[in-house]
């Protein structure tokens, strides 16, 4: 660490007084000139010796060393002082995709990153001298103007430097995945195309498993003692309050303008379910700093329930019984919405023994990212038939409460019947959370996909798919359906279900109820809601 007597020499060799004092908080500096700066003055004299110049291998060099140390930050600026300078490559471009992701519209530097060091301020510090020395010429060649009284603005455009959304969505989702689960999940969203994402972990080694997520879009949440929550839900919450300012920058540089934010989290663990709760209040007061209205129903919470062999850790089963209830309380009231709860033991025995153990989780991951995928991807496309809307999935989206998806293939879709049988069976078996009581659903979405050849010669399709909806409307106890009925490359006729406004799993919450040790401690925050919970 450079000490405050050696900090004042560097800016001032740099000249940078005023920002110096600024920094320092004094109207003056009383500084003995450095040796170095008496050593520069009396080279100015000397006649100049010769510069080799710089060019893009030294770049080059210069950010795999910095990225070697962990420089991020630093590599970034350097980068991107790089591109300003005129320098190009495969290699830089390179640089660009692994410090700031695909986007070219992505150069950006994140200021209070955790290794933004004096190195770092050194770096933007020659920066801002060029950027100074640019402007006071400008300033030279302008035409003077009378002063103006300044206007009073009423919206304040932001200026979006961040990064581009590619799922092809109707709505932009910023998503914040919390501890292993989530940032996994959070992974797999950014390989659908949703590149706005942050991953958060007390771990940096589970970070660091995110292989196709650029770091800049990792943030450690050192904790106390070392990586990790340890299945503690307050070391996780107290993390996440720890750098509650400094995820709401992340969010700043990395999400931009965005419509929704989803968190998500594994319920069971320490980080993910203990920080859930800190980072929906970020995501709350980034959408009202961007200017988005009515934020509770726009933070929403993907959260996944424990398999039946983890819960046979008291600990495990402990902390999802009250993430799920605090979140289903939080739901219930308007707070968030939607709670979208996916069962991990669900999953797997639908999948059965089909799986190997590599396999497991990422296909788990791809079936939750994927179905909620495909609501937002069919939103924003006009079928020739029926459409499901932009503003019918917007409604389904804020309608509060708890929200569970599933799919069925239809294996006969001749008549109305046969497409009734399989909504129903799906509303019984295919949801990929079980435990709620569907006739509790405000809203529902129900979509079927079909091949062409079944769209072009089946007869009294539409009036089987219309009977199939209409089913799904009394089964929920007459909640708004959006339909939607889509042509599509696959060849299987698909019908996607999503209900929404629905009250809590409580069939399931007390099975996670059932394994529960009452010795394990609540953090404090869920503490009253745990009584609440019982
Ligand atoms: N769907 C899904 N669930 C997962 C995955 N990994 C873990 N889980 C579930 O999430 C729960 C919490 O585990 P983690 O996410 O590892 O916990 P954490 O939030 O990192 O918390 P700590 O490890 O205690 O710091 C587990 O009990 C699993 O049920 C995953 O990749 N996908
Ligand atoms: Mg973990």
């Amino acid at each position: 660490m450079r000490g405050r007597k050696n900090l004042q020499k560097h800016y001032v060799r740099h000249g940078f007084d005023q920002i110096l004092k600024d920094d320092l908080g004094v109207q003056d500096l009383i500084i003995e000139k450095p040796e170095e700066a008496k050593r520069e003055e009396k080279q100015e004299t000397k006649p100049k010796q010769k510069v080799k110049k710089r060019t893009a291998t030294d770049v080059h060099l210069e950010i795999k060393k910095l990225v070697e140390e962990k420089k991020y930050s630093l590599a970034r600026s350097v980068l991107q002082k790089a591109f300003k300078d005129g320098f190009k490559g495969k290699r830089l471009d390179s640089w660009r995709q692994k410090l700031m992701g695909s986007s070219t519209k992505n150069l950006w530097i994140r200021p209070h990153s955790k290794e933004s060091s004096l190195e770092n301020k050194e770096q933007e510090l020659k920066v801002s001298k060029e950027e100074l020395k640019e402007k006071t010429k400008e300033k030279e060649e302008m035409v003077d103007i009378p002063d103006l009284p300044d206007f009073d603005d009423e919206t304040v455009e932001i200026e979006d430097k961040s990064l581009v959304d590619e799922s092809g969505g109707a709505v932009v989702f910023g998503i914040v995945g919390a501890g292993q689960a989530g940032g996994r999940l959070a992974e797999s969203f950014y390989n659908l195309g949703y590149k706005k994402v942050l991953a958060v972990n007390t771990a940096e080694h589970d970070l660091s498993t995110l292989a196709d997520l650029p770091e800049p879009q990792k943030f450690v949440m050192t904790g106390e003692d070392g990586g990790g929550a340890g299945k503690d839900m307050r070391k996780g919450e107290a993390a996440a309050d720890k750098h509650q300012q400094e995820i709401y920058e992340s969010m700043q540089q990395l999400f931009g303008k965005v419509d929704r934010i989803l968190v998500c989290a594994g319920g069971g663990g320490g980080t993910g379910a203990g920080a859930c709760l800190r980072l929906v209040e970020t995501a709350k007061k980034y959408l009202q700093y961007i200017g988005v209205t009515d934020v509770n129903s726009k933070v929403g919470v993907l959260l996944t329930l424990p398999t039946a062999g983890e819960c046979s850790s008291p600990t495990i089963a402990n902390n999802a019984h009250l993430i799920a209830s605090t979140l289903c309380e939080y739901a219930e009231s308007g707070k968030l919405s939607p709670l979208i709860i996916f069962d991990n033991d669900k999953i797997k025995k639908m999948y059965g023994k089909k799986l190997t153990v590599r396999q497991f989780w990422p296909t788990v991951n791809a079936t939750v990212t994927g179905l909620f995928h495909m609501f937002n991807v069919l939103s924003a496309q006009a079928s020739d038939f029926t459409s499901f809307d932009p503003a019918d999935y917007s409604r389904v989206l804020s309608a509060g409460g708890c929200m569970i998806m599933g799919m069925t293939t239809l294996k006969a879709y001749q008549n109305g019947t046969d497409v009734s049988e399989a909504i129903r069976s799906n509303l019984e078996k295919g949801l990929l959370c079980g435990g709620f009581d569907v006739a509790t659903a405000k809203a529902a979405s129900c979509i079927a996909t079909a091949p062409s050849h079944v769209i072009d010669s089946t007869a009294g399709l539409m009036e089987s798919f219309e009977s199939g909806f209409d089913t799904l409307a009394n089964i929920t106890g007459n909640a708004t359906v959006f339909r939607g009925i889509y042509e599509v490359s696959k060849d299987k006729v698909v019908v996607y279900t999503m209900l929404t406004g629905l009250g809590r799993p409580q069939k399931r919450l007390t099975e996670l109820k059932k394994f529960q040790d009452n010795k394990v401690k609540k953090s404090k925050l869920y503490e009253d809601q745990g009584e609440k919970n019982g």
